[in-house]
């Protein structure tokens, strides 16, 4: 049988406990446990010379296969390029993002790398699965040492409309670069129609069903929305409902009602806006007042990238005054947390709580939206109020209350809404909501991106 070689920037730990890797390690790891395979990437290590010869540990079916980066790669592939450059424009920051051509250099040559890596492993019937932004020149750079093998890329985050994606300098070539793929997966169509105007517009692609064509070339286009197991996540909400910290949050609550949020901290999230909004349900329901709770866990994440810790600052302060106003002897509205918790006890945060806000300004897909309802208990499940501009809204629209997080009125709204929701409508939304999340679990988000990809 032809093997699965999985490459993306970072492998999850083997280790599994409470890190916060995030939604592409989380989903990587739990689909290739199923079919096994060999997951390449960085270890997170920095080292004074490029890695030669991975590391490989196996644990059960998955070989993880990892190298170390340079100083100077981690800061022009990683710190600058992929996180200082392409994640702010592909999320609509192009206020936030810096641009300059050691960056790009680094990018291209630490991408070049793993494709010698790959290039030294590799057999002929392999097929291999890239992952995100990290990586996009990937497959050109395997084209380029001669690789014919099957190559598929999947996109995690959001592919930006062509006026935004034209800011980056190199956009041509980057965009070129992915036509080297077989087959290229995004969240959602929106994405894929961004991506599709683009090569139209730039590079002269003509488009027939799901085929991009551009000169010689054909490549396979698709929305493959990255789902969850909603069973795992059920069994594991419910592990620790005996366990200290469920314990403590529950009696710091005093019966009152719990919205939670869980986000890396991150200035795509919109975590400002969200705070604010809690806020003006105070301010407008005073009904409220005393008898809800707001805790976000928001575990810091690319501390040393610009903009990180300007967000980081301004949450401080945005949860200092709102606390500051409101807090009484017996009341703290907002619980703030920069931590991250392991991950069973996470879902049964979830599912003590009344409302899921999952309020991003962009977002890819958005996982925590997903776990949060497979979380709930069915006989008195909780409302997710979901961003619009999250992926996971083109699937959740119908079961969740949709917000725009720029409308800090309109998110009061909603969380005064989801706050009295009548247990009837409650349970027709998560029913709803349950019945998409297993049509399109992560297995089928695999399966159908493998089968496109074909042998
Ligand atoms: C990218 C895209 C896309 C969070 N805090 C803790 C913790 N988490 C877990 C969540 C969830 C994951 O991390 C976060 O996933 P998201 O999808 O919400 O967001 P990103 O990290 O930005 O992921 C995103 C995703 O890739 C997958 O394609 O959906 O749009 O941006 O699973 O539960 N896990 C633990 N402790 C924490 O404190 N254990």
């Amino acid at each position: 049988m032809s093997r699965l070689i999985v490459v993306s920037n970072r492998v999850a730990p083997i280790t599994e406990g409470k890190s916060s890797a995030g939604g592409l390690v989380v989903g990587v790891l739990d689909a290739l446990r199923e079919t096994g395979g060999i997951w390449l990437g960085w270890n997170g290590n920095i080292e004074p010379e490029p890695t030669q010869q991975p590391v490989t540990e196996s644990d059960k079916n998955i070989d993880f296969c990892t190298v170390a980066l340079t100083q100077r790669d981690y800061d022009h592939y990683y710190r600058g390029f992929s996180n200082g450059l392409l994640w702010p424009t592909f999320h609509y920051r192009i206020d936030l993002s810096r641009y300059t051509g050691d960056d790009y250099a680094g990018y291209l040559k630490v991408n070049r790398h793993f494709a010698q890596i790959l290039a030294s492993s590799l057999r002929d019937d392999d097929r291999i699965w890239v992952h995100d932004y990290h990586l996009i020149p990937l497959g050109k750079a395997c084209r380029d040492l001669g690789i014919r093998n099957r190559i598929g890329f999947f996109l995690h985050i959001p592919f930006p409309s062509p006026s935004v994606l034209t800011t980056i300098p190199p956009h041509r070539a980057l965009v070129e670069a992915m036509c080297a793929y077989d087959l290229l997966g995004f969240q959602t169509q929106t994405d894929v129609q961004a991506f599709v105007d683009y090569a139209t517009r730039y590079l002269g692609a003509a488009v027939s069903g799901n085929e991009v064509k551009i000169g010689d070339r054909s490549i396979k286009v698709g929305a493959y929305p990255i789902g969850i197991h909603p069973d795992q996540i059920r069994a594991l909400s419910k592990q620790s409902r005996r366990s200290k910290p469920l314990d403590a949050l529950k009696s710091g609550l005093q019966h009152r009602k719990l919205i939670v949020s869980v986000d890396r901290l991150d200035y795509s999230k919109g975590l400002v806006e969200r705070f604010n909004a809690f806020e003006r349900l105070l301010e407008t329901a005073p009904r409220h007042r005393g008898k809800v709770t707001f805790v976000q866990i928001a575990p810091p994440s690319r501390q040393d990238v610009q903009g990180y810790r300007q967000i980081r600052r301004q949450l401080e302060s945005t949860a200092g005054r709102i606390n500051g106003k409101w807090t009484e002897l017996s009341w703290t509205p907002i619980r703030y947390m920069n931590r991250s918790y392991e991950r069973a006890l996470l879902m049964s945060f979830f599912r003590v709580s009344q409302v899921g806000l999952v309020t991003p300004l962009r977002d890819g897909m958005n996982l925590v939206a997903k776990e949060y309802i497979a979380s709930q208990p069915a006989h008195d499940p909780g409302v997710l109020v979901l961003s619009e501009f999250a992926g996971a809204a083109a699937e959740m629209r119908d079961g969740a209350l949709m917000v725009n997080p720029y409308d800090v009125q309109g998110m009061a709204d909603a969380l005064d809404r989801a706050l009295s929701m009548a247990l009837d409508e409650r349970k027709s939304r998560y029913e709803h909501l349950m019945e998409i999340l297993r049509k399109n679990d992560l297995s089928s988000w695999r399966d159908r991106f493998l089968a496109d990809l074909g042998d």
